[in-house]
Formats: C-alpha cells, sequence, structure tokens
C-alpha cells in the first residue's frame, strides 16, 4: 500500500516521467501505437490547465497524450481534491466521440487505479487560446466549436434518446460533484460577494465591481442563471468549453478537457465559449476587433441553431398530430414549430448571461485567463479589463430582453463602449 495514496484509491501514486513510460510500456495496444521500444519514447510535460498533469509521449510510430488526476490542485497543492476527474473525462469522451468523431480526441485507455486517462496525441495543434494571443486568423474553429456543441448536445437530450438511456446517464455524471462545486463556486457564485479566492489587481476595478455586486436586475440575473445550472439538466455539457479546453490548427479543430462533463442547460457551454471570444476581443487592439468579435458569435449562433434544428427535425419528422409523446416540438403541417423556437430562445438567453459571468470570473474571480497579459502597460491592462467588465454588467443587466446577437453583442463594436 502506497502511503501517500488517498484512502479510497490504494494504488494510486503520482506517476513522474519514467513512470509514465514504464505505465505505457505495460499496455501492449499502447506500445504498439508509440513503436519502437521504451528506449526510443520521448516524454514532454505540457501541463496547462489548473488540476491535472499531462503529458505527450512519442516514438517511432506515433504519439499519445497522457493526463493524470493529482489529489490536489495542481496549481495550488493546498486545496486537496478527490482523483475521480478523469474517470468522468474519460467517460465524457466515450459518450460524445461517436456524436462529434472529429471534433474530439478518442479515449485510448483509462486507468481506474491510477486515475490515468490516454487519449490521442493532437501533434501540430495548438491551445487555441494561445493561438488567438499570437494573432491568428483561422475561421473554421467557430463553426466547429457550434457544431460541437449542437451535435454533443443534442445527442446527449431526451430530443434524441429515449429518457431512460438519458437519465442512465446523467445519473453517472450527477456524481461529478467535486468539480460541479467549482463551477458553482468560482463561475456562479464567488465573483458576486467578497471571497478571499478573488483578486484583482487595480483599485480602479472596484467601482465596476461594486456595480455588478449591486444591481438589483444583475441580481436577478445571476440568481436565474445559477438555479438554471442546477435545475435544468438539458444535456450533457462539456462543463469548461473556454479557449484553453480547444486544441486547433488552420484546419482541424478538437475538443479537450471534458473533465467538468455535467448535465446542464445547453446555453452553458455556448456562453463559456462565446464569453472567451469576449474577453479575447477586449484584449486586441487592432481597430476590427469589435467588429470580427461580433461577426465571430453570429457565425457560432446561426451555425449552432442550423445545426440544432437540422438534427431536431430529423429526429421528429412526422407532424405533431401523428408522433409521440414529444410532439409539442415537432413541426406543425405549416412547418412552424414554436415548441422549438421557445427552447432555442431560451438557449441564447443562457448563451448571453454565461458569457456575463465567464468574462467577470476570468477578471476579478480566482481563475483568470491569460488574454490580457499580452497587452504591454498595466494601465491598458486595467482599461481593457473595465471595459470588459462593464460590458459583461450590461448584459446582465438587459438579461432576457436582447433577442439577438446584434441586441447583445452589437455594441462590441460602437464607439459607446468605453475603454477601448
Ligand atoms: C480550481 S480549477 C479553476 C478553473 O480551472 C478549470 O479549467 C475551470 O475553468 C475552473 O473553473
Ligand atoms: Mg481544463
Amino acid at each position: 500500500m502506497n502511503a501517500h495514496a488517498p484512502p479510497n484509491a490504494p494504488r494510486y501514486r503520482t506517476l513522474d516521467m519514467p513512470g509514465i513510460l514504464a505505465f505505457l510500456s505495460g499496455l501492449p495496444d499502447l506500445a504498439a501505437r508509440l513503436g519502437g521500444t521504451r528506449a526510443q519514447w520521448t516524454i514532454r510535460e505540457v501541463s496547462d490547465g489548473n488540476l491535472n498533469n499531462v503529458f505527450v509521449v512519442d516514438g517511432p510510430r506515433g504519439g499519445v497524450c497522457v493526463k493524470q488526476s493529482l489529489p490536489h490542485v495542481r496549481v495550488d497543492p493546498s486545496w486537496k481534491m478527490p482523483l475521480d476527474r478523469t474517470f468522468f473525462e474519460a467517460s465524457y469522451l466515450r459518450d460524445i466521440h461517436p456524436l462529434v468523431p472529429g471534433l474530439t480526441t478518442r479515449c485510448l485507455h483509462f486507468d481506474p487505479d491510477l486515475f490515468v486517462l490516454v487519449v490521442e496525441s493532437l501533434a501540430g495543434h495548438a491551445v487555441y487560446r494561445t493561438a488567438l494571443m499570437s494573432g491568428v486568423d483561422w475561421p473554421r474553429v467557430v463553426p466547429d466549436i457550434a457544431t460541437f456543441v449542437a451535435r454533443a448536445t443534442f445527442g446527449t437530450s431526451v430530443l434524441s434518446e429515449p429518457f431512460e438511456r438519458v437519465f442512465d446517464r446523467h445519473a453517472v455524471y450527477a456524481r461529478n460533484q467535486t468539480l460541479q462545486r467549482i463551477t458553482l463556486d468560482l463561475v456562479l457564485d464567488d465573483p458576486y460577494h467578497d471571497h478571499p479566492r478573488n483578486h484583482w489587481d487595480d483599485v480602479r476595478l472596484d467601482d465596476v465591481v461594486g456595480r455588478i455586486r449591486t444591481s438589483p436586475a444583475v441580481r436577478r440575473a445571476v440568481d436565474a442563471l445559477r438555479l438554471r445550472f442546477l435545475t435544468c439538466p438539458q444535456a450533457l455539457l462539456h462543463g469548461d468549453l473556454h479557449t484553453g479546453s480547444i486544441m486547433a490548427t488552420a484546419t482541424d479543430t478538437r475538443v479537450i478537457d471534458g473533465e467538468f462533463a455535467i448535465y446542464g442547460p445547453i446555453g452553458f457551454d455556448c456562453g463559456m465559449f462565446v464569453g472567451n471570444l469576449v474577453l479575447r476581443r477586449f484584449a486586441d487592439f487592432s481597430p476590427d476587433a469589435g467588429r470580427r468579435c461580433v461577426a465571430e458569435i453570429a457565425r457560432f449562433w446561426d451555425t449552432f441553431v442550423a445545426e440544432f434544428t437540422r438534427l431536431w427535425a430529423a429526429a421528429h419528422p412526422t407532424p405533431s398530430a401523428t408522433s409521440g409523446p414529444c410532439a409539442f416540438f415537432v413541426p406543425d403541417a405549416d412547418g412552424a414549430s414554436p415548441g422549438r423556437t421557445a427552447f432555442v430562445r431560451a438557449v441564447f438567453d443562457d448563451m448571453v448571461g454565461y458569457c456575463a459571468m465567464e468574462i467577470i470570473r476570468r477578471i476579478i474571480g480566482y481563475a483568470h485567463t491569460a488574454d490580457f497579459d499580452v497587452i504591454p502597460t498595466h494601465d491598458a491592462r486595467t482599461e481593457r479589463r473595465r471595459a470588459a467588465l462593464s460590458f459583461a454588467c450590461g448584459l446582465l443587466d438587459a438579461h432576457g430582453t436582447q433577442g439577438d446577437v446584434e441586441a447583445a453583442f452589437g455594441a462590441l463594436v460602437r464607439e459607446d463602449v468605453k475603454g477601448f
């Protein structure tokens, strides 16, 4: 028994690089994928997120990516944490890979004792956030992510599967409570009151933080969105779909890091992604950054709606009078579908709300993003963060009234948004 293993995982030990190579050499399929002998394999650590150790191993024939849970948050060893997050990530990949085969990675192996997950390595791909910060323009990524969200959520919802199957899956992810707690606290709660995990480095943000926390309309929106996150299990979500959870090239897009997977409102995944596009917009000084950002959000939303409704129409093609229990959502004989329209509108409102909450938590909460780090001066960084917070505050103030992308996000291009 390993003295450092958590009590409920007696065979667990944190693998170092030689340990990873030894682990892989004991798995014939993975060893064959790498090719050659263990002595010919190279290994490098690529840990980038907050939680886990991640390594890429390359051999003469191919590569794999190895991810292991730690008994604590990687970036804060004093924050202890159960190990089960790689189990949920492996489950998520197995559930959604058939729905989005070219848009994520395949789970090649999961070890339930060591909490090690092995997936395909993405040679040549960059973390999308890092690529955006270096100025790339990869027009495929946004519609690919919209397609990913539409297919992965539709395919795991009762709109496409018998409820028994959905509820069984829901029961599995309902155990992902450690990471659900993190999202509840870090994204949906902490930023809206004093909490030691919050931080920002300039008192010039204090007044906008105060505005966010004291506006009754913002408070109402935040409370409603928090409640929806817990009470609206529409589909299996990625749960942490920021631009650091995407690996891409100019021609290929893959969603990674599904450890936060949970049943919840579909607009949560949409809002996380769009929120990170908006964060990027506020860190970008190029003159048409606002116009490009609004165009990207419109492309995301239009692609998502087109794909989601295409799947829906294909799954329920018959007129409501002759169909089963989901008739409310099936088009009438004349093709109209008020139920579907209302459902999609609710996803839009959720997207806008969670987008705002993602922006806010990334600036004043625990886990900031690197986007603003490329801005050369402290004053300019503060100015941009202030502008982003003000914009997010406005989204929540008017939450539920915006109606379309232009109404919600059009201010990103107008001169009346100060600070950029
Ligand atoms: C302690 S975990 C902090 C953040 O990192 C993850 O990527 C999630 O975004 C989480 O909120
Ligand atoms: Mg992550």
